[in-house]
């Protein structure tokens, strides 16, 4: 991938360690696995003895950037870890983790679990992609190991990633910094990654920003939506 110099900004994001600077076309926004699984009660997040109402307080601020991201033309791309009914791409490893009691591919409240096709795979109604919105499934914790988000990114020519879902220190984080090895700038919102533990939410997020942002940035929501609507903004007449 060639990265070029940095082109205009067409926003400033206000963020940690510094301004989040974004170029006109050449961002997208991450929705990272969102899926009922995760999110709903009785779901497969539960299962494993999560507290899923620490996920909850995302929905509403996530629906509110997608609208901005929409407004704005940004493209959007939602993500979900999930396997082939057969199983064939699940690592042994990756299976014999978790409680033995309810495992990948197991019957569950919303259909075998992480399983494509099934309805607790899917993405959350509040949060269902638009038409033409790119839903990519993943094999793994992160959104670049076997995918082709990369092939996808170069070809829209992208640079920038606003990165939003759950959870933030393992699909989040995973991503974040596949993505910054790959030469990404990366943005992630406070508010719209959440953790089942708030104390790996706060620490997920320091290690973001930590070092002069060793993997990227950090701002919330309200600052994206807030850069954004001045960017459509009138501008005001001089006499
Ligand atoms: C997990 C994810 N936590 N999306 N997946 O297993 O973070």
């Amino acid at each position: 991938m060639t990265l070029a110099t940095p082109p205009d900004p067409d926003l400033l994001v206000p963020a940690s360690p510094g301004p989040f600077a974004v170029p006109a076309g050449r961002v997208a926004l991450v929705v990272i696995d969102m899926q009922r699984d995760f999110l709903l009660p009785g779901g497969f997040g539960e299962t494993l003895g999560n507290d899923v109402s620490q996920l909850a307080s995302v929905v509403e601020p996530l629906q509110r950037v997608l609208a901005a991201a929409r407004a704005a033309g940004w493209t959007v791309i939602h993500t979900r870890e999930g396997h082939r009914p057969d199983l064939s791409d699940l690592p042994p490893a990756k299976l014999r983790r978790g409680k033995p009691s309810m495992r990948i591919g197991d019957p569950g409240p919303y259909g075998r679990i992480l399983i494509q096709g099934e309805y607790g795979h899917d993405i959350i109604d509040e949060l269902a992609p638009a038409d033409g919105e790119l839903v990519l499934d993943k094999p793994g914790k992160g959104a670049f190991y076997g995918t082709d988000l990369q092939q996808v990114l170069e070809s829209a020519n992208i640079t920038h990633l606003v990165v939003t879902g759950v959870t933030t220190e393992v699909c989040v984080h995973t991503t974040v910094r596949e993505a910054n090895d790959r030469g990404y700038e990366v943005l992630v919102l406070s508010d719209c990654v959440g953790s089942y533990f708030p104390e790996f939410q706060r620490v997920g997020l320091e290690m973001v920003k930590a070092q002069g942002g060793i993997f990227g940035w950090v701002a919330d929501s309200p600052q994206v939506i807030a850069a954004l609507a001045q960017l459509s903004a009138p501008i005001p007449a001089t006499v």
